[in-house]
C-alpha cells in the first residue's frame, strides 16, 4: 500500500527542470538571490548532469554571433531567425536573447569546454551561426556551475513536477513527487520560472517495437513546459508551429554538420537534388521561399515532395562530399591524412550527441566516406529552442519596445507568461526560435533575473492552505490508488476493465495525434474535417486520463507525462484547426488550406485554456518588427 509522505518547501524562487534554461537560470539566480537575500530552489524529474535534450553531449553550439570580432550583428540574428520561420517571431525575444548569448558561450569556455579553434585561435565555424565543440560532456559541465552556483542542498533530482499551484490567478508554486520514495513534494514560491523541455512522443513516433523510445529530441522531455503553462491559465503562442526535423533514418542523427560544415547533398534515390530540381516550388512562398537561407520547413518540403512522388528513400551524400573536400588537398598525401580526419569527425559528430546514430552506422556496415546515408523526415516534436515556435506568450524587455509593441509585448517582468509569477525559458517560452542550448541558458539566465526581481516587489509570502495541499496529493498520486484497488480483478497487471496503463494510453494518443493532425504516416497531411474528428476523441482520451493507473513510482512519472503531453496535443490541434492558411509547409499541411495567405494569417495565434471551465480561447496577435 503507497504511503506518501508530505514534504514542503518554501522558497523565493522555484525552477522547474534541469536542463539548459534551468542551469542558466540558476547561475544567474544565485547571484541575483545574494545580492537580494533571496532563496532559490531547482527541481529537475532527472539528475541534472545527464538530464533534457544536452543529455548525451552536442557537436555544435548553434547560437554564436561573434559580435566582438565584427563577425555579425544582433540585427543580422533577428532578420535569419524571422526568414527561417516564414516571418512569424517575436523580434523582441529574438534580440534579447542574441545579444547577451556571446557572453553565454564565453563562459561556457571559461568552464571548460572544448571549442574547436583554427590555427589563428578563432572558433571553427560549422555554419554563420553554429560554433564546433568537443561536447559530449557539455551538460555534465554546464550542470556542475549550476550545482556550484545554488548548492547541492537547493537542487531536487528525480522530483518530477506535476503541477503549478495557482492562487488568485497568481502562480505562487509547483507540486510534484519523488521518482525514488513515496514522497510528494509542496514547493511554494513567490516566483516559478518554467524550464521543463519541450515534448516528445506525442505523436507516434517512427521507431516503434524493438527501437520504440529513440527520437531524435529526447524522450523524457514529454510536454511538462506546455501543461505547467497552459493549466495556470497562461496565453500559449505558436502551438502549431511543430518541429519536423531532417535526420539520419532510424538513429536521429543530426545533418548540420553535413550540410554546414562538410557541404553535403541530400538527393533523393536517384541521385537527384531536391532542393536544385524542385527550385521552382519555392516561389509560392516569396518572399520567405526566396530569401536565403533557405526556411528549415520549405528545405523539407523539397525532399518531401520526392518521398511524396515515390522516389524515396533520401540520402545524405556523405561520401561524395568527404572526397571531394580531401580533393582539394594540394598533393595525394595530405589528401589521405584530410580523409581521415573527415572520416574522424563524421563519427564524432554522432558520438559527442547520438550516440545510437554511431552505433547503427556500425550495425548496418555503413562507412561515411564510402557509400550515402538514408535520411528521412522525423515525427514531429514541440520545441520552442530550435526550428519550431511553440511555447508560453512571454513578456519582452522594456529596453526594446517601441511605441508600437509596448502594449502587445510588454507587461513589466521580462520572460513572465500571462501569469503572473510565472516565467518561462528555453522550450517553455514560444516565438523565439533558434536559441538552442546557447540561447536557452541565456533565455534562463534573463528569465532569472527578471524573476528575482518580481521577488523583490512582491515580497507577501505564498498562502497554500492545508485543504489544497491534501487536493493536490490526492490528485497527483490518484493512479497509484487506483492500481491497488482494483489490480486484483484480472492477472495480468496491464489489462483491467477498471484502468488504462500509461503505455497503453500513450499508444491512443499517439495513434490519434498521427492519424488526425498530420503525424508520418498521413505525410503530415491533415485538414479542418480531421482535426475536428481527432480533437472529438482527443476528448474521449481525457475522459479516460482519469483512469490511469500506476503500478509503481516510474509508472506514476508516465501517467503524469500522458497527461502533460495531452495537453500540448489539445492546444496543437486547436491551433492548427484555426490557422486557416499552410505557412509551414514540410512541417505540416492542410490540404484544405494549401499555401500561405500573408493579409489574413501574417500574425500570431495564441490560446488559452481556462482551467475552471476547461473553455479555450484562440486568440490573434499581432506581428511587430523591430529590426528592418
Ligand atoms: O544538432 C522536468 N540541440 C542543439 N543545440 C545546440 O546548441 N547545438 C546542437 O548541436 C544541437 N543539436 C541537438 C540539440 C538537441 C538534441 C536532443 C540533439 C541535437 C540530439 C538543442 C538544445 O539541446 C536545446 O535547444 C536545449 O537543450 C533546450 O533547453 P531547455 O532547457 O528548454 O530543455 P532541456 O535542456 O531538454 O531541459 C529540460 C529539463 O526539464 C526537466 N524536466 N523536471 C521536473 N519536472 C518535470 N515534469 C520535468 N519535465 C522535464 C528535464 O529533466 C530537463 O532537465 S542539433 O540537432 O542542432
Ligand atoms: P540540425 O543538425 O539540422 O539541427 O542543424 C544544426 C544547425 O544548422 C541549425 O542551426 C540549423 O538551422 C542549421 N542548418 C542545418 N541544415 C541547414 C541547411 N541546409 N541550411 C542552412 N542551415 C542549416
Amino acid at each position: 500500500m503507497a504511503n506518501f509522505q508530505t514534504k514542503i518547501v518554501e522558497t523565493d524562487v522555484l525552477i522547474v527542470g534541469g536542463g539548459m534554461a534551468a542551469t542558466g537560470a540558476a547561475v544567474e539566480a544565485a547571484y541575483w538571490a545574494k545580492k537580494n537575500g533571496l532563496k532559490v530552489t531547482l527541481v529537475d524529474k532527472a539528475a541534472m548532469d545527464r538530464s533534457g535534450a544536452v543529455a548525451m553531449g552536442l557537436s555544435a553550439l548553434n547560437q554564436y554571433l561573434g559580435v566582438g570580432a565584427g563577425d555579425n550583428t544582433v540585427e543580422d540574428y533577428v532578420r535569419y531567425v524571422r526568414q527561417d520561420l516564414m516571418g512569424i517571431t517575436r523580434e523582441d525575444l529574438v534580440f534579447d536573447i542574441a545579444r547577451h548569448v556571446d557572453g553565454t558561450v564565453h563562459l561556457f569556455e571559461k568552464w571548460g569546454l572544448p571549442i574547436w579553434k583554427d590555427e589563428a585561435g578563432k572558433y571553427v565555424h560549422e555554419g554563420r551561426w553554429q560554433v564546433m565543440i568537443n561536447g559530449e560532456s557539455y551538460k555534465v559541465l554546464v550542470a556542475e556551475a549550476a550545482k556550484n552556483a545554488l548548492g547541492t542542498e537547493n537542487i531536487y533530482e528525480r522530483v518530477f513536477i506535476t503541477e503549478p499551484i495557482v492562487e488568485n490567478g497568481k502562480c505562487v508554486g509547483a507540486v510534484g513527487f519523488s521518482t525514488r520514495d513515496e514522497v510528494f513534494y509542496v514547493f511554494k514560491a513567490k516566483a516559478v520560472l518554467v524550464a521543463a523541455g519541450g515534448a516528445v512522443s506525442v505523436f507516434r513516433p517512427r521507431s516503434v517495437g524493438e527501437g520504440l523510445g529513440r527520437s531524435w529530441y529526447p524522450p523524457f522531455n514529454s510536454g511538462s513546459s506546455a501543461y505547467m503553462t497552459i493549466k495556470a491559465g497562461a496565453e500559449m503562442t505558436c502551438q502549431e508551429v511543430r518541429f519536423i526535423p531532417v535526420r539520419f533514418k532510424d538513429g536521429y542523427g543530426p545533418v548540420g554538420a553535413w550540410f554546414l560544415l562538410f557541404k553535403a547533398a541530400a538527393t533523393n534515390a536517384f541521385g537527384e537534388n531536391y532542393m536544385a530540381t524542385h527550385a521552382d516550388e519555392l516561389k509560392k512562398y516569396a518572399p520567405y521561399g526566396l530569401g536565403k537561407p533557405i526556411p528549415a520547413c520549405l528545405r523539407n518540403h523539397l525532399g518531401m515532395m520526392d518521398i511524396f512522388a515515390g522516389k524515396g528513400p533520401l540520402y545524405m551524400q556523405t561520401a561524395e562530399a568527404i572526397q571531394k573536400i580531401a580533393a582539394n588537398a594540394p598533393d595525394e598525401k595530405s589528401a589521405k591524412k584530410k580523409l581521415k580526419e573527415l572520416e574522424s569527425e563524421a563519427w564524432e559528430d554522432f558520438l559527442d550527441m547520438t550516440i545510437s546514430q554511431a552505433i547503427l552506422w556500425a550495425a548496418q556496415n555503413i562507412e561515411p566516406e564510402k557509400v550515402p546515408s538514408e535520411i528521412a523526415p522525423c515525427e514531429p516534436y514541440f520545441i520552442g529552442s530550435h526550428s519550431g515556435a511553440s511555447g508560453a506568450w512571454v513578456s519582452g524587455q522594456e529596453d526594446l519596445q517601441t511605441e508600437a509593441t509596448k502594449k502587445d509585448y510588454f507587461w513589466g517582468y521580462a520572460y513572465m507568461t500571462t501569469v503572473p509569477g510565472m516565467f518561462a525559458a528555453g522550450d517553455a517560452s514560444g516565438a523565439s526560435s533558434h536559441k538552442f542550448s546557447t540561447g536557452s541558458f541565456t533565455e534562463g539566465r534573463l528569465a532569472a533575473k527578471a524573476a528575482c526581481k518580481y521577488c523583490v516587489d512582491n515580497k507577501a509570502a505564498p498562502v497554500v492552505t492545508d485543504a489544497v495541499i491534501e487536493d493536490f496529493k490526492k490528485r497527483t498520486t490518484a493512479p497509484m490508488a487506483l492500481f491497488e484497488q482494483h489490480q486484483a480483478y484480472s492477472n495480468d497487471p496491464n489489462i483491467n476493465p477498471n484502468f488504462i496503463k500509461p503505455r497503453d494510453y500513450m499508444f491512443r494518443l499517439q495513434k490519434l495525434m498521427d492519424e488526425y493532425a498530420g503525424g508520418v504516416s498521413s505525410q503530415f497531411t491533415t485538414n479542418e474535417k480531421l482535426l475536428d474528428r481527432g480533437l472529438h476523441l482527443l476528448g474521449m482520451l481525457k475522459e479516460d486520463a482519469a483512469k490511469l493507473a500506476a503500478g509503481d513510482l516510474n509508472e506514476l512519472m508516465r501517467c503524469w507525462e500522458n497527461i502533460h503531453r495531452t495537453w500540448q496535443a489539445e492546444s496543437h490541434i486547436r491551433t492548427l484547426q484555426f490557422r486557416q492558411e499552410t505557412r509551414w509547409p514540410g512541417y505540416y499541411y492542410r490540404a484544405d488550406k494549401p499555401g500561405l495567405d500573408d493579409a489574413n494569417w501574417k500574425c500570431f495565434v495564441n490560446c488559452k485554456c481556462d482551467a475552471k471551465t476547461g473553455e479555450w480561447t484562440m486568440i490573434k496577435r499581432p506581428i511587430h518588427r523591430i529590426v528592418e
